[in-house]
């Protein structure tokens, strides 16, 4: 399952002329390998050689799950790791070691370097990040299993939801939502009703929900350690002019946004399209955030579109759109999608009402 993954990357690592490398992202970790749990490293050399070093407590699991994998188990200290890393490098003649900066310690990498004697290392970059860019056919399932059972979730919020229950009550039926789904959640969900709505990324509190509100729902579900990420704005109640028109111009910006992501434009056009739309309306100063991300293994991942995003879309990325308008004392609306950018444009996964649903 993992093999074509690994050949890819043995090409990069020929190309950037690294004899090996070092994984220590745990989402690189599991894209490249199969493991699905914490604390292991992969070594993985140009010729193909293939190491995952972890520990006593994961040694069965990860023998289960990576066959085609060399398991080395250490005993103690952290610095066995990197012992192991030693002698891999070592046996496999590696002269220049590629690691991920961004995904180790300085305290780590200081033992590593103190550790592995001998051999230049080199910060290899946003590596199997590049690979992950585009899913393949089998983490495609996985993510429309995550969206479609989050859609189920949000209907059955919409049954749930009514005035009295607190933020933090609507969170906790909602995780349980998500868990008889038989997936976790993508993140700790947010919740936020009325003038708290106002923070993007609130979390849920002792609020309790009142009529003639918004409530703003971010969650999603994760399956097999695949992310979808759904926000709708609800309604409590019947609007007032200035609710429907702020909810209009955000759904507004979300289309203009959709229609403008398709292959071969950069992360900053799909921006601009919602980013303008709001700030003709007059509220650009209250969207202060990207207008979306990749996902896939991690819920935040390539592109990360904003205003400066240069990241060219590809056929087969999934990415979210997720403009919003903030009025602090008033509240916030956002809606997004988690969508698949296909060779005409986009695909949503959802299927859940995005005009005001008011309750
Ligand atoms: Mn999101």
């Amino acid at each position: 399952m993992t093999n074509d993954r690994v050949k890819r990357l043995c090409a990069l690592l020929r190309e950037k002329e690294l004899d090996a490398v070092f994984i220590s992202n745990e989402s690189n970790v599991r894209y490249l390998s199969g493991y699905t749990n914490h604390d292991a490293f992969l070594f993985i050399a140009a010729n193909g050689d293939r190491r995952l070093i972890t520990d006593f407590r994961y040694d069965e699991q990860a023998r289960s799950e990576c066959p085609d994998y060399q398991v080395m188990s250490f005993v103690k200290g952290k610095s066995g790791i990197f012992q192991l890393l030693d002698q891999s490098c070592a046996e496999n003649g590696v002269k220049k070691l590629g690691f991920e900066a961004a995904a180790i310690s300085h305290a780590s990498y200081l033992l590593l370097t103190d550790t592995v004697k001998g051999v230049a290392v080199e910060d290899c970059g946003p590596l199997v990040e590049g690979l992950r860019y585009v899913k393949d056919d089998r983490e495609e399932a996985l993510i429309r299993y995550a969206c479609a059972a989050t859609d189920r979730v949000f209907s059955k919020l919409c049954e749930y939801i009514r005035p009295g229950l607190t933020e933090k009550q609507l969170e906790w039926q909602l995780l349980t939502f998500v868990n008889e789904e038989g997936c976790d959640s993508s993140f700790q969900p947010i919740v936020v009703a009325g003038e708290h709505g106002s923070l993007p990324h609130g979390m849920a509190g002792e609020r309790k929900l009142r009529n003639g509100e918004f409530l703003t729902m971010d969650f999603g579900c994760m399956y097999q350690g695949y992310h979808a990420d759904m926000t709708r704005t609800v309604f409590l109640g019947r609007p007032d002019p200035k609710q429907k028109d702020v909810y209009s111009i955000v759904l507004e910006a979300h289309l203009r946004g959709m229609d403008a992501f398709r292959p071969g434009v950069p992360g900053c056009v799909p921006d601009a399209a919602a980013r303008d739309y709001i700030t003709e309306k007059g509220y650009g100063e209250n969207f202060g955030h990207g207008v979306g991300h990749g996902l896939g293994l991690d819920i935040h991942e390539d592109p990360f579109m904003g205003r400066l995003c240069q990241r060219v879309l590809e056929e087969g990325c999934f990415v979210t759109m997720e403009p919003g308008i903030y009025l602090p004392g008033w509240g916030g609306v956002r809606i997004e999608d988690t969508v698949k950018i296909t060779r005409g444009g986009c695909e949503s996964l959802f299927t859940s009402e995005k005009g005001l649903i008011c309750l």
